[in-house]
């Protein structure tokens, strides 16, 4: 088991302790011990495998917590934990998830209306009943109402960076099978949307019937959804995610990944091309219709070449006229990683950030930019020490001397996440932006303002002539926090009158814009700058996730500010001194 899955089960454990009343010095020796197993390099794992070493030399892991480890390593729960969870429903730790109700809450409700879910909790809500508990009113019956809606959004679906990380992880586990010659994702993942429902991944190789039997016995796999001759639906994982497993042929490898990948909309639309063509599409192949003669199969290529297509990125095939463009050879070249010259968005030690500028850097100049522009965040953000009009001027200063001095290995544009107020008005003064080369302005507090308020906020935001990106455009959290509501049509427009590029922010929690609004703006004329928000080195990766939104938004390397060479960049965010 990985640390991170040990931590998690030991932090579960210590919440149903609370629920459950129990003795909160033992609470805390759990919750101290998922974080330092957390917080601990070297997979556990290998320390319990190896009978020469000992958990209880890693700091907060006392004697009684290395047997409750040693019981989760072996078997995935402890006792503590199971006896607790068959005493409280296992929604218990989705009402945990809550806001404003905490365990004595959830243990009141449990002992008044032995609470069995989230809907029965919502109906408690709605009928008034919660406001007859001690301590609790009308007030907490609306806050979980929100809360409930909320989670709502939550459940079911995985943000992609989950789902890449398990399909890398499962690719290795069935490409180390003997005779599995091919692994490869399809479905929501290969399109790169945002979120994925379930993971679909395509085995080929004569090895292929075993790893479907192998995969169903895989240790993290706990329940088995479905098991047919070419297919393993199971459950993986804590987080119990899907995964669909389908093993083939070599020679109906094209099909099944153009079939799996989907969307089935764009798949609808595919098949009723072929049908008007005389052909026929499964996933085991193209065929003629009168004969049944196999036409094309194995790769996708053939099989769009077939339908007279060209081949269209998996990124696009949502039926929102890709198949059109490729019947007439018009697709657009989409954006890839390697177009990107330069990171535009990251935070350092002088604020909330957890490297200095000089690593951040470094890891840039390792990842192959020739430029980045470092932004921490503005004053208003007290919490993460942002920076003043004096720390900015500072700061300005220090990056002309690091160019100058030349030992970077790159170009540093010196930025700034500037916050947006309540009011439009940037959080700090004009001249002090103008000493910078990137002003990213974002929203980071009242967001739950009226839409026409949040668009006026917006309006005179980029009326700034010192803004160059507005950050994070609609604030979305994915699964977690809707947009907030504004005229896009009248911001986008107006960005574009002013020559504020349109952020796409990578971070996976986030990806903001999305393609929906990349495209809404495209259209419009808008540019687009694609930044990681990094906190950290190792976030510097997440790039890809905004090139897979980029991508899903059609953009190509020309809408793309970071594409271009680092001096045209300079000339292109240049500002007029006024
Ligand atoms: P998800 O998992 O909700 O994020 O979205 P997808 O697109 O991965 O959907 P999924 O896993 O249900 O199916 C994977 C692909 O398989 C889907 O994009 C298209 C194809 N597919 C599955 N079932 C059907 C079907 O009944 N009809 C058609 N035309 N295609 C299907
Ligand atoms: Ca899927
Ligand atoms: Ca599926
Ligand atoms: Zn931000």
């Amino acid at each position: 088991m990985e640390n991170r899955e040990i931590a998690r089960i030991l932090s579960e454990t210590a919440d149903l302790m609370e629920i459950g009343g129990d003795d909160s010095f033992r609470i805390r020796s759990y919750r101290n011990g998922a974080t330092a197993i957390e917080g601990h390099a070297e997979p556990v794992s290998a320390i319990l495998a190896d009978p020469a070493r000992k958990i209880t030399d890693i700091p907060g892991i006392g004697k009684g917590l290395a047997f409750v480890i040693q019981e989760i390593e072996t078997r995935g729960s402890n006792e503590r934990r199971d006896t607790l969870l068959q005493k409280y429903p296992p929604a218990a730790l989705d009402f945990l998830k809550i806001q404003g109700l905490g365990p004595r809450n959830i243990a009141l409700l449990f002992e008044h209306f032995q609470v069995a879910s989230l809907d029965h909790l919502e109906q408690l809500c709605r009928d008034g009943k919660v406001r007859e508990l001690p301590r609790m009113g009308e007030k907490l019956e609306a806050k979980i109402l929100r809360s409930i809606a909320q989670l709502r959004l939550r459940t079911g679906r995985f943000l992609l960076s989950f789902g890449h990380q398990t399909a890398y992880e499962l690719s290795d586990f069935l490409g180390a099978i003997d005779g599995v010659e091919n692994v490869s994702a399809a479905g929501s993942l290969r399109r790169g949307r945002e979120t994925i429902g379930d993971l679909d991944l395509l085995v080929t190789g004569t090895g292929a019937a075993n790893a479907l039997d192998r995969f169903a016995a895989h240790p993290r796999v706990h329940e088995i959804l479905g098991r047919g001759a070419n297919k393993t639906s199971v459950k993986y994982g804590l987080d119990g995610l899907q995964v669909d497993v389908r093993a083939l042929p070599r020679q109906s490898f094209g099909a099944a990944m153009q079939y799996f990948t989907g969307s089935k909309d764009h798949n609808v639309a595919i098949r009723m091309r072929a049908i008007k063509m005389g052909l026929k599409l499964s996933e085991y192949g193209l065929f003629r219709a009168d004969d049944e003669s196999r036409v094309a199969g194995e790769t996708e290529e053939e099989i769009y070449q077939a339908l007279g297509l060209q081949w269209i990125p998996p990124e696009m095939r949502e039926n929102l006229g890709e198949i059109e463009l490729a019947a007439e050879s018009t697709l657009p070249s989409l954006i890839q990683l390697s177009d990107l010259r330069g990171d535009l968005h990251m935070h350092t030690t002088e604020t909330d950030g957890r490297a200095t500028l000089e690593e951040m850097a470094d890891a840039c100049r390792v990842a192959g930019y020739q430029y980045i522009a470092v932004t921490d965040h503005s004053k208003a953000l007290s919490m993460a020490n942002g920076l003043d009009e004096a720390r900015v001027v500072a700061f300005a200063r220090r990056v002309r001397k690091l160019n100058e001095d030349g030992n970077l290995g790159l170009r540093l544009f010196s930025g700034l996440e500037c916050d947006i107020l309540k009011d439009g008005t940037l959080d700090i003064a004009p001249d002090a932006l103008a000493e910078l080369d990137v002003v990213i302005g974002s929203v980071h507090s009242h967001m739950n303002l009226e839409s026409t308020e949040m668009t006026d906020r917006l309006l005179r935001a980029l009326e700034s002539p010192r803004l160059t990106i507005l950050g994070h455009p609609t604030g979305r959290l994915l699964l977690n926090r809707e947009a907030y509501a504004y005229d896009c049509d009248r911001v986008f427009s107006e960005a574009v009158r002013r020559g504020v590029a349109l952020e796409i922010n990578a971070s996976p929690e986030r990806l903001d814009l999305g393609a929906h609004l990349i495209r809404t703006a495209k259209a419009k004329g808008a540019k687009f700058a694609i930044s990681t928000d990094a906190h950290h080195p190792k976030h510097l990766a997440n790039m890809r996730y905004g090139v897979f939104t980029a991508r899903r938004g059609w953009l190509e390397p020309r809408d793309v500010l970071n594409t271009l060479p680092a001096d045209e960049f300079a000339a292109a965010i240049r500002k007029p001194k006024s």
